[in-house]
């Protein structure tokens, strides 16, 4: 099915040799391509001009052929419309033509445009005394070339003649154009740099009937008010609009860039340029999501999961935990774990399992995987764990489920590169003395200076406020790990799980039988922004949170 589209080179002569008055749109990149195609044209003009000036040099041949051809080759691939290439001179004598014909056709180009002036050229509006014209056989010989060299016939060869830019009137203009119509030209570029369209009309006179065989290319930049159907009614074929998206995109990259030099802000710019998402959409980013899905399998295996202990009822809650465990007391109209849920869910991470135990059936969250933790009365948060083995692979969180954070902490922490991390607010100064929590010693103190090596766990040890004075902190029980630390932790948790304490243990004493066997354990620290919810107060704070 894929080859039913015409082959561009056909499109082009289809333009060239129908009776109706064509139109080809400059393009000087991929993006202006994609635009001109957008917007309904049939067929680009690849300004040797605008190229040369988005490159930021002049119409000299300044670009060589070759960074033209990389040009025009983003734009080919860019676009399903044909392409005729400015292509100045052919770049030399009859070989270089040759090789041009023989690269262009490889890029999917249509066509390419020649004019019969000497290498280096200068672009037709400028110095008429800087316009010296080929000899016309010389140039025939390079017509001639191309078209020997080309392996379809339907590429195109357009002559381009200078004879009235350089001054030299319309006999010879006519005499060169019937030179290079016999040497086998697809089409004549009568080029006219006057602000009436007298030139080409009186040529198209003389043209006649040859038009039917060697249609006739016209570039009004210069006569650009005349009606266009002037030119209908005089048998043009193409009418190329040269060079009028670059000089937009000049006009709109000056305003732009002026305003934002001045007002130092983006402010009053943001609502007159287009959204970051068109630029996407001119990229076809959508055609690259569609095939990651395709393709891109591993993704969704390295995709982190989560794994949420939830298995105590909190009692200290009392009838507010009667029929539901603590982390499905209500919360500002949600769940407290609904909260967690949510978060990760924002952050794309879609593979959750909560571990029950205390009134299980009270949990509805839809495409949740749920393990259940029987022993919930008489075992302690490893043995939860432990019953989630088999989710701690590559990227994985494992948070308390009673816990509120702020979203960003959550970012941050994805962000982390070490193999095992834990977040730590570091603001506990203000802790009541009997405040109970997991407090921990750092190999440093938080600060907010940019650049500082990391901090490293050195241990965890749950206790009141008032004996922890020389904490660096306290775990709010978010721990993440990476491929390296999830191996690493889920053999520490295995061995501590024949251990004859072990239905007693808590995550802090996984952490320090890590820090035992010389795991490093990174520390990311937060200012507050969090809390986990035990008491009645808890639950009124969490109400404001
Ligand atoms: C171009 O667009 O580069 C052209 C047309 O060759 S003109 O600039 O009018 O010469
Ligand atoms: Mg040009």
């Amino acid at each position: 099915m894929k080859n039913l589209i015409t082959k561009k080179s056909t499109q082009l002569r289809s333009m060239l040799m129908s009776n109706e008055l064509e139109f080809l749109m400059e393009a000087h990149n991929g993006i202006s391509a994609k635009i001109a195609e957008e917007a309904g044209f049939k067929g680009i003009w690849g300004s040797g001009l605008s190229i040369s000036a988005s490159l930021g040099v002049r119409d000299n041949n300044e670009a060589s052929w070759t960074q033209v051809l990389d040009v025009v080759e983003y734009m080919s691939d860019a676009t399903r419309i044909p392409i005729l290439l400015d292509g100045d001179t052919g770049y030399g004598n009859f070989n270089n033509m040759r090789r041009l014909v023989m690269k262009l056709e490889q890029r999917g180009v249509a066509g390419v445009c020649i004019e019969d002036k000497i290498f280096p050229k200068t672009n037709s509006f400028l110095r008429t005394d800087a316009q010296p014209l080929a000899d016309v056989e010389e140039f025939c010989g390079k017509i001639k070339a191309g078209q020997d060299t080309k392996l379809d016939d339907d590429f195109n060869i357009i002559a381009r003649v200078e004879a009235l830019i350089a001054g030299w009137g319309l006999q010879e203009a006519v005499k060169r154009a019937d030179a290079y119509r016999k040497a086998g030209a697809n089409g004549i570029l009568m080029h006219s740099k006057i602000s009436k369209p007298d030139e080409i009309l009186a040529f198209m006179k003389e043209w006649g009937e040859r038009s039917k065989e060697c249609p006739v290319v016209i570039v009004p930049t210069k006569y650009y008010s005349t009606p266009t159907n002037v030119f209908r009614e005089a048998d043009v074929s193409v009418c190329i609009w040269a060079n009028h998206q670059m000089r937009m995109a000049v006009t709109a990259m000056q305003n732009v860039t002026k305003t934002i030099f001045e007002e130092q802000s983006l402010m009053n710019v943001e609502d007159k340029i287009v959204a970051v998402s068109e630029l996407f959409r001119l990229q076809n980013d959508k055609e690259l999501e569609a095939a990651e899905k395709r393709y891109l399998t591993v993704a969704d295996a390295e995709a982190p999961r989560v794994i949420l202990l939830a298995a105590s009822r909190g009692a200290e809650l009392k009838e507010l935990t009667e029929d539901r465990p603590k982390v499905l007391i209500d919360i500002n109209g949600k769940p407290l774990i609904e909260q967690s849920i949510t978060n990760f869910y924002e952050h794309e991470i879609k593979d959750l399992s909560i571990v029950t135990g205390y009134k299980k059936e009270a949990f509805k969250f839809p495409n949740i995987k749920y393990i259940h933790n029987e022993k919930f009365e008489s075992t302690n948060e490893l043995a939860s764990l432990y019953l989630a083995k088999k989710e701690i692979v590559d990227t994985t969180i494992i948070s308390y489920g009673d816990i509120l954070y702020r979203k960003y902490i959550l970012t941050r922490l994805l962000e982390e590169k070490g193999d095992i991390t834990i977040v730590v607010d570091a603001s506990i100064e203000n802790r009541i003395p009997d405040y109970n929590g997991d407090f921990v010693l750092c190999s440093r103190k938080h600060s907010t200076k940019f650049a500082e090596a990391s901090a490293e766990l050195q241990g965890i040890k749950f206790g009141a406020a008032k004996d922890s004075k020389e904490a660096s902190g306290e775990w709010i029980g978010l721990v993440k790990t990476n491929k390296v630390g999830s191996v690493v932790l889920s053999s520490a948790l295995e061995e501590l799980s024949k251990t004859s304490d072990f239905s007693k243990l808590k995550l802090p004493d996984l952490m320090n039988n890590l820090l035992s066997k010389k795991v490093k354990i990174n520390v990311m620290y937060i200012d507050g922004h969090w809390m986990d919810v035990d008491s009645y107060a808890d639950v009124s704070r969490g109400q404001q949170f």
